[in-house]
């Protein structure tokens, strides 16, 4: 077994933990002495012990770990949060060698943890190819901002819904299960008023209990318009409305209103930056996704066709309406769902 063989068993170990670490990265740690696997580990939960720790306490004798390499699917960490860091620990337990997926975008670490190995006899390398496990979490510490991902389902001919404003299912069971898989990766899930009156989606999480639930978006020009008796309402879990007026009516404790003359995109992104959330999913609707798109903030489009035509009656698609200038995606991975297809791009 070679390094990178290592690397992506620690990988496996890693995704393990998808959707239970909210904010933190996900992270898979493996120990290896003599080309033997002596432990493996991963980082359960927000707040909770990091993956080379966990490790570390997988292994039968923890004298074992002297000599042995540690391969970590993120550099181990330098700092105090609500963890004690992880260098120190690895370096005071004999470990020699250090073979590292990415350096930590995080300022915090960013660096110091290899900084300290090398400065306490642990060799260390980094080798790369483990960047995706955590693309949003890098990309709000390199950007300063969250993922915006726009999320939507369309016919083959580019419509959204039948006319009169009417729910639409176009999409078969298996794609319907990759959303809930795309909710999971997202700390927030915005939708417009429209979206809620006319779709009345519940937008939860539906694959297994969650610690952190991703906190529901509803973009309204009045709070108190909105019609309390719709699903999102009736769901565990914390709803945002945003909105030009102030909520006077009383409202559940999940529910909390921010108001502001004009809810841009921009607006949206930089509340979400200053709350530290690292990713937002849009999934509706087209006025809504087509702001997005005409601000510059669709980082990543994911859109799911399904092989059906609506014909001339039927709406059309989300991104037409506003986004004036033409914008390059680059496709990063096509898939077919059942009798769907999931084409998801990039921005350039
Ligand atoms: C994790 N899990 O396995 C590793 C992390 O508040 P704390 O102490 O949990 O620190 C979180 C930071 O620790 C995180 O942003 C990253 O920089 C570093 N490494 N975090 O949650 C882990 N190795
Ligand atoms: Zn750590």
């Amino acid at each position: 077994m070679q390094d990178k063989d290592y690397m992506r068993m620690a990988v496996k170990e890693a995704v393990k933990a998808q959707g239970m670490t909210w904010t933190n990265p996900l992270v898979g740690a493996v120990i290896v002495k003599d080309g033997q696997v002596l432990a493996t580990g991963y980082h359960h939960q927000y707040g909770r012990e990091h993956a080379e720790v966990n490790a570390l306490l997988h292994l039968t004798k923890f004298e074992e770990a002297r000599g042995a390499t540690l391969y970590v699917t993120l550099e181990p960490c330098s700092h105090y949060g609500k963890q004690p860091p992880c260098c120190k620990k690895v370096a005071a337990a004999g470990i020699k060698r250090v073979i590292i997926g990415q350096v930590d975008p995080h300022e915090v670490v960013g660096g110091k943890g290899i900084k300290y190995l090398n400065e306490h006899n642990v060799e260390t390398e980094v080798i790369g190819g483990t960047e995706y496990l955590n693309e949003a979490y890098n990309f709000f510490y390199r950007q300063q901002r969250p993922l915006v991902t726009m999320k939507y389902a369309m016919s083959l001919d580019g419509k959204l819904n039948e006319a009169g404003n009417k729910r639409t299912m176009l999409t078969g069971e298996a794609a319907q299960d990759d959303v809930q898989q795309l909710r999971l990766r997202n700390q927030a899930i915005l939708v417009g008023a429209n979206t809620v009156r006319v779709d009345d989606p519940l937008l939860t999480v539906r694959i297994r209990p969650l610690p952190q639930l991703p906190i529901r978006i509803v973009l309204t020009r009045d709070a108190n318009r909105l019609d309390l008796t719709k699903k999102i309402f009736k769901t565990p879990g914390p709803i945002w409305l945003l909105s030009q007026t102030e909520l006077t009516e009383r409202h559940e404790e999940n529910v909390r209103c921010f108001t502001a003359e004009k809810w841009t995109p921009a607006k949206i992104v930089q509340l979400l930056t200053d709350h530290n959330l690292q990713s937002l999913l849009v999934e509706g609707g087209s006025n809504v996704q087509a702001q997005f798109i005409a601000a510059a903030l669709a980082d990543e489009v994911v859109a799911y066709i399904a092989p059906t035509l609506l014909g001339g009656s039927a709406l059309p698609v989300a991104m037409g309406q506003e986004a004036s200038q033409k914008v390059h995606y680059q496709v990063c991975d096509v898939q077919t769902l059942g009798p769907d297809v999931r084409l998801r791009a990039r921005r350039e």
